[in-house]
């Protein structure tokens, strides 16, 4: 099954909205499969946004993510990339449809509440930067089975 790496930003810790976000995702009947907070090392947060080295919001994007907690997570399910990547919303939450997370709760481009893996191997890369393969629990849901019966 397709794995994502989500991440709650320190905005989202310090707006309250840890709960928000992950009602969405278990809205969608998507599945959780690791989940922790931590306050991010320069280290890791230089990793994670290592495709971003040199840009000029990449100082300011280091500060941001590691000034307060984070809720980072490993998300499963069909598509689940493209999926997450809709619910969260254009990068620029002025730019982000409506109903999206970004949308509805955030203001500015640096700010914007979540993070998304944007493809197989952004995900794998982030997921290991985050999550020992120990970490992932294994297990089924409902929806699976029901999708069986569709095929
Ligand atoms: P994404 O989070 O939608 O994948 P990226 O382009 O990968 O967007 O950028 C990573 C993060 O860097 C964004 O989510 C946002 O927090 C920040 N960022 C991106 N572009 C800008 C910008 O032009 N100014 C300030 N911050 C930015
Ligand atoms: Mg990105």
């Amino acid at each position: 099954m397709e794995r994502t790496f989500v991440m709650v930003k320190p905005d989202g810790v310090d707006k309250g909205l840890i709960g928000e976000v992950i009602s969405r995702i278990e809205n969608k009947n998507l599945k959780i499969t690791a989940m922790k907070m931590m306050k991010i090392s320069e280290q890791i947060a230089g990793e994670h946004y290592k495709e971003h080295v040199g840009k000029p919001f990449f100082p300011a994007l280091m500060r941001f993510t590691t000034m307060g907690p984070v809720v980072a997570m490993v998300i499963e399910g069909p598509n689940v990339i493209e999926v997450m990547r809709k619910l969260a919303g254009a990068t620029n939450p002025m730019e982000a449809a409506p109903g999206t997370i970004r949308k509805e709760y955030a203001m500015y481009v640096t700010y914007n509440i979540v993070h998304c893996s944007d493809c197989v191997d952004s995900a794998n890369r982030e997921i290991s930067i985050f999550f020992n393969e120990n970490e992932i629990v294994s297990y089924s849901k409902s929806l699976e089975k029901w999708n069986e019966l569709l095929k």
